[in-house]
């Protein structure tokens, strides 16, 4: 059987990675475009003369030609411009609107059969508008904001409660900024939830509103330490997630920017919501129970998401 074939659509800081990633694990062949001649082949070459040291088997081919990727399995969306510090999300909407344009016809054109996934910013409004502009069904176009959340959510609370990573699980809902919901009572260490870990002195409340909050600021952390660009490691390892979990037909429950078609009573975009994600791409929206103040801070990122939409709309008309 034949290899499948990755095609990551924008080489820069988490393209490459993502190309890293996907020969190291095997994952198919890949092929990594960019607008910037020379870097996609540049960076798929030095990926292809890592492969005798690694020995893996893989293809890596750089390209500025969209009829490359024509019948990839799976396209992984980095096509953009990221935040500088002192920059939200959102500041980058106009000029990535443009891009998920280009984007969504070059995917449409040779890749219609893809699993695509979106990482470019404002995440919820750019995989809304490149599943406009691509016209693909919208169980084959998500985007990757939730698992990247919840990783660093689970990162922070193995720190503070000393146990492996591997044993916390946690949950991260709504949009990708600075409303997004950190979901206390569904996280947990090896089953038992947070607020339980409270009672049992593992921490205090305190701590957890902290940790929280640096949750929800994870992104611009980064986006500060390193003064260019932001966070590309752990954003290119979630998606791997999310791709592999397609390929393989693993139907993982992982939270990705899902189109709601009714879900949590709401329709017509996507926001971030936990979702089984197998050979049918995003095979189902889980609904979970919600008490009041996680509905209101839920209903706040969505009026927030809601927002980055129409202001998309409203910049191109082909979308209203
Ligand atoms: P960067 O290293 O600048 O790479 C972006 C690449 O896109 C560059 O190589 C550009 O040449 C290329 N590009 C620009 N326009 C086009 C086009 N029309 N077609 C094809 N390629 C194009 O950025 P990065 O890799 O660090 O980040 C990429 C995007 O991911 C940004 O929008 C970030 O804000 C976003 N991001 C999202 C998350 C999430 O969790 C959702 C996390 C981190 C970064």
């Amino acid at each position: 059987m034949a290899r499948p074939k990755i095609a990551l659509i924008g080489a820069g800081q988490i393209g490459g990675t993502l190309a890293h990633l996907v020969a190291l694990k095997e994952l198919g062949d890949v092929v990594l475009f960019d607008i910037a001649d020379g870097t996609p082949q540049g960076k798929a070459l030095d990926i292809a003369e890592a492969g005798p040291s690694e020995g893996f088997d893989a293809t890596i081919k750089g390209t500025t030609d969209y009829a490359d990727i024509a019948g990839a399995d799976v396209c992984i969306v980095t096509a953009g411009v990221p935040r500088k510090p002192g920059m939200s999300r959102d500041d980058l909407l106009g000029i990535n609107l443009k891009v998920m344009k280009s984007v969504g016809e070059g995917i449409a054109a040779h890749a219609p059969n893809a699993f695509v996934i979106c990482i470019t910013n404002p995440l919820d409004a750019m995989v809304w508008a490149l599943r406009e502009f691509s016209g693909l069904p919208h169980n084959k176009v998500c985007g990757m904001a939730g698992v990247l959340d919840s990783a660093r959510f689970r990162h922070f609370l193995s720190l503070e409660f000393n146990v492996s990573m591997k044993d916390v699980t946690a949950f991260v809902l709504g949009g990708h900024g600075d409303t997004m919901v950190p979901l206390v009572r569904y996280s947990t260490v090896a089953g038992i939830p947070l607020p339980d870990l409270i009672d049992m002195g593992w921490t205090t409340q305190e701590k957890m509103d902290a940790i929280v909050q640096r949750t929800r600021d994870g992104g611009a952390e980064i986006v500060g330490l390193l003064g260019n660009g932001s966070a590309f490691y752990a954003p290119a390892t979630s998606a791997i997630e999310m791709a592999e979990a397609y390929l393989k037909d693993q139907k993982r429950v992982l939270p990705c920017a899902a189109y709601v078609d009714g879900n949590y009573g709401l329709d017509g975009f996507y926001v971030g919501v936990p979702t089984v994600i197998g050979a049918e791409g995003v095979e189902r929206v889980v609904e979970i129970k919600m008490n009041k103040d996680e509905q209101d801070m839920f209903d706040k990122s969505i009026n927030a998401v809601k927002g980055l939409v129409s202001a998309c709309k409203e910049i191109d008309n082909s979308l209203a």
